[in-house]
């Protein structure tokens, strides 16, 4: 009923680049556009203080620190942040430590996902409707491409776009409105058990354990709280482990005690599950729809790629609708898919690789298949530069 239809969209928009999800992708690619002169409206269900509070990522590859600073988004990263020459990888009884820096030429940054998403917020270059609620997409394949959605305040609305970029990660609806002609999948049979912890990190490096019970990491976040992970079963409840029984099994799986280092307990002020899977959508366009970050793809977290994939999509595609838009040019909006897809597969395939050497499966074969690839790695300078240049990171373009 078209009157209907008029009376329902009364509250019109216009915009040259609607994007849905205020995420890092989606806050990111903002910022990027707005920079250079490209009109953008960023819609997202949750609240602002919701999405910068969320536990995330905590690992930024030494291009994303590059890009984030050629962008006005480096001062607090580079002041608060904390670089890191490389890894430690333990096994029973032995830790070794990888030097990227000697390795690859570049180390890589600690910085949480919540201060980049504090970072992108201050910044102020992003026109974001927070709290609407029922986002739909309308006519991708069309060259009159909308967004409808309800915002905080239960006005119905409407926003014409010349392109959407959907950056609403792995639930939202930009998903199921760009159809794919393949979709890749894989998932794990373990899942991570993540705590945040007020104490100081037991360590300077991030460590990467591989132990007969299963995976274990100390990360970080400051020289005040520790970020660490334990491998679990799927379905585990947070409440199935009790802090005592959280901090004994890293000290076991991290090994406390060998050559006198000593695993500080403290404080535990968030737990949470995190199933594994990888998960991989192609193209990452359907018609003038763009996905970016974890809408297009989705890495298990031992290679700490997810965030940093979703900063090199991003780059690209800033490039490509300011070609698009702008100058007319549709080449690299045309070609974006698949020189993200390039970085995409790299990455999805390092997660997988560090993901199935690291975990613990129960099958006596697959623990020395990954206790042989760990000794190749920690004892042969190609395998240690494999690992190094994946994890430090390939140049934004890869
Ligand atoms: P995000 O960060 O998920 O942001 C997507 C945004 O879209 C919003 N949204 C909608 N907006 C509008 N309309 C809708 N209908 C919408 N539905 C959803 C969401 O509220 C959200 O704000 O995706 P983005 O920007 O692509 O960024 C990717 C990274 O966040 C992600 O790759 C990493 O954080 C992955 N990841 C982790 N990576 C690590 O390296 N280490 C970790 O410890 C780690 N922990 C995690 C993670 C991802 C998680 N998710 C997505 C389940 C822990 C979790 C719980
Ligand atoms: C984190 O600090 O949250 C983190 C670090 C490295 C990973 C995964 C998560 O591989």
């Amino acid at each position: 009923m078209p009157g209907g239809i008029r009376c329902r969209w009364l509250n019109r928009m216009r915009t040259q680049v609607a994007i849905i999800g205020a995420g890092p992708a989606g806050l990111l690619l903002a910022h990027l556009l707005h920079r250079d002169g490209v009109d953008a409206v960023v819609v997202e269900t949750r609240s602002q203080d919701y999405v910068a509070a969320r536990v995330r990522a905590g690992i930024l590859e030494s291009s994303s620190v590059e890009l984030l600073e050629s962008v006005g988004l480096g001062g607090r990263l580079r002041a608060e942040g904390h670089e890191h020459r490389g890894i430690y990888l333990q096994l029973p009884g032995e830790r070794h430590h990888l030097d990227f820096v000697d390795l690859a030429g570049h180390g890589v940054w600690v910085y949480g996902q919540t201060e980049v998403q504090k970072d992108l917020v201050a910044a102020g270059t992003a026109q974001v409707h927070y709290e609407v609620r029922d986002v739909a997409l309308h006519e991708v394949t069309t060259d009159r491409p909308f967004v409808t959605f309800v915002d905080s305040t239960g006005a119905a609305r409407r926003l014409d776009a010349d392109v959407i970029a959907g950056c609403d990660g792995s639930f939202g609806p930009s998903r199921g409105a760009a159809v794919p002609t393949d979709q890749f999948e894989r998932r794990y049979p373990y899942s991570w058990l993540g705590i945040l912890a007020e104490v100081a990190p037991s360590t300077d490096e991030l460590i990467y354990a591989w132990h007969p019970d299963g995976f274990a990491l100390h990360s970080m976040r400051s020289e005040t709280v520790s970020r660490l992970y334990l491998q679990v079963p799927n379905g585990t409840e947070p409440a199935d482990w009790s802090d005592d029984r959280i901090w004994d099994e890293l000290a076991t799986r991290l090994g406390h005690g060998v050559d006198g280092w000593q695993l500080t307990p403290g404080p535990i002020t968030d737990k949470s599950v995190l199933p594994m899977r990888s998960h991989v959508r192609t193209p990452m366009r359907h018609g003038r729809l763009f996905l970016a970050g974890d809408a297009a793809h989705i890495v298990p977290p031992t290679g700490a790629k997810g965030l940093n994939l979703a900063i090199a999509d991003v780059a690209l595609l800033s490039r490509a609708l300011v070609s698009a838009v702008l100058e007319n040019d549709p080449r690299r909006a045309d070609s974006y898919s698949d020189d993200a897809l390039r970085r995409v597969w790299r990455c999805t395939h390092f997660s997988w690789w560090m993901t199935t050497m690291l975990h613990a499966t129960g099958d006596p074969f697959d623990a020395q298949l990954q206790l042989s690839q760990l000794r190749w790695v920690t004892t042969s300078p190609a395998g240690a530069t494999g690992l190094a240049e994946n994890y430090a990171g390939l140049p934004i373009g890869f």
